[in-house]
């Protein structure tokens, strides 16, 4: 039986990584066989586009075209590589961003169109389509003043993306807005404000609808 495939979407610092990694060792701790993966990232390929993407590795500015088409290669390589080979073994697997990301980021973001998206998304993912795509929703204030916190407690320096003007990152928010309008069976919009603790409350309950 094919595995449960569960994505991670929201604006920056909304807790997607904090909540997905949670997620991952809830079912663990139920004997489940999980795979954590992250966009872009979750292969040797992946990570290595990482790096220009959030930090201009190869040395020059990226036109918009080819970031669209980096993010989509990174995703083609992930689901070959790791998705769908861990949902054909019926595992879990729990997403920190995917092919939503692009259609918000790149399109309501940069501007592309958002139909040229998600076709560009439907050639990267094939069959992995999620079956269960988390929202977590803060205002653009709030998950800029936790990322300004972690900043300055790590003192790391802001990824190219979070460098875009306030604007651009309001623009993904409504995106994702509009997104969980859109495909309401597949999206759950959960408030990620509040406690860590509370918002993994509300994580688990809206698992518990696709447990198996
Ligand atoms: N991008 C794109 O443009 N197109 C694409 O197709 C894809 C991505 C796939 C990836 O960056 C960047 O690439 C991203 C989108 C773009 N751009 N930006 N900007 P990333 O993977 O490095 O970063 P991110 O995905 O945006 O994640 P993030 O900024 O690290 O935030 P997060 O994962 O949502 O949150 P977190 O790491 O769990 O928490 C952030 C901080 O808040 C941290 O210090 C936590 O301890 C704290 N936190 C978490 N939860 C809470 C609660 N509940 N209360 C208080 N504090 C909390």
């Amino acid at each position: 039986m094919r595995g449960t495939f569960i994505t991670f979407e929201g604006p920056e610092g909304s807790g997607k990584t904090t909540q997905a990694k949670r997620l991952v060792e809830r079912l663990q701790g139920e004997g489940r066989d999980v795979v954590y993966t992250r966009e872009p990232g979750g292969t040797k390929t992946g990570e290595a586009i990482r790096e220009i993407l959030q930090y201009d590795a190869a040395g020059e500015p990226i036109a918009d075209e080819c970031e669209v088409l980096l993010f989509a290669a990174s995703r083609a390589q992930l689901v070959r590589a790791v998705i769908l080979p861990a949902l054909e073994r019926g595992a879990w697997v729990i997403s920190d961003r995917f092919a939503d990301s692009t259609t918000v980021y790149q399109g309501y973001g940069r501007g592309f169109s958002v139909e040229d998206m998600l076709s560009i998304n439907a050639f990267a993912i094939g069959q992995a389509i999620p079956d269960l795509t988390i929202l977590l929703d803060v205002t653009v204030a709030s998950g800029f003043a936790r990322l300004a916190k972690r900043t300055k407690q790590q003192n790391t320096k802001k990824d190219r993306i979070e460098q875009e003007a306030r604007a651009f990152h309001e623009r993904v928010r409504q995106g994702y807005l509009d997104l969980a309008a859109r495909w309401p069976e597949r999206f759950q919009r959960l408030d990620g404000s509040g406690p860590a603790d509370d918002v993994e409350a509300r994580v688990w309950e809206c698992v518990q609808h696709v447990h198996g």
